[in-house]
């Protein structure tokens, strides 16, 4: 079964997807396509966008149900209701956080400038300290007290997140370095830093 995971050169919403294969030990086809390419490949994307993931004989679009698929796949989801309630409300919570960052990234850089302060001292913390409290909560892991997609997903998130503030934003907070350390540990996902290529982030 051949997987092949459409993205741009960057970790952007394509990482968790290629976080989730990985942590899956799913060999897969990484197309990371350059920026002057994606005129020409748009109009054959379900949405006109990616992360698209091509796999089981069907094209799957949008990060959070793609990893929510693998995580059913690779036994990475709750038990009950609830418990799937919990994993993507973990995941909300971080694709806001990174919409959140994302948004300052890409501003120009007089109002990057204007907006920094309040997003490293308030926003940024707000969600940290949220995430921390359930990682403290659940010994380690960000939904309930297995390891779930919502913990890998976080952790490639995050690792965006460093990307586009240039830090360890989580360097205070020893709870969620427990998750980190937990999905960074998974041999899948060692050997797919391993070869990780470096990444390109287009000007839009
Ligand atoms: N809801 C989608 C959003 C995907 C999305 O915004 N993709 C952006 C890159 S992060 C994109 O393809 N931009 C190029 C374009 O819209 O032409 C998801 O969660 O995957």
């Amino acid at each position: 079964m051949s997987y092949k995971l459409n993205y741009f050169t960057f970790k952007g919403l394509g990482e968790p997807v290629r976080f989730m294969l990985a942590y899956g030990n799913t060999e897969f086809i990484d197309n990371r396509v350059e920026w002057e390419d994606w005129p020409n490949l748009k109009p054959s994307m379900p949405l006109g966008q990616m992360p698209v993931l091509e796999a089981d004989g069907e094209v799957f679009h949008h990060c959070i149900p793609i990893c929510r698929y693998l995580g059913n796949k690779f036994n990475l989801a709750g038990e009950n209701s609830l418990e799937n309630y919990k994993i993507d409300c973990v995941a909300e919570t971080v694709n806001e956080f990174r919409g959140k960052i994302a948004m300052w990234y890409y501003y120009d850089k007089q109002v990057k400038d204007e907006k920094y302060e309040k997003l490293i001292n308030e926003v940024i913390p707000f969600y940290l300290e949220k995430l921390e409290q359930k990682a403290k909560e659940n010994g380690g892991l960000l939904a309930i007290n297995k390891i779930t997609w919502a913990d890998v997903y976080a952790i490639a998130v995050l690792e965006y997140c460093n990307v586009l503030m240039g830090c360890d934003l989580i360097a205070n907070y020893p709870n969620l370095k427990k998750v980190y350390e937990k999905v960074m540990a998974a041999e899948g996902v060692k050997k797919y830093l391993a070869t990780r290529p470096e990444d390109k982030i287009p000007s839009f």
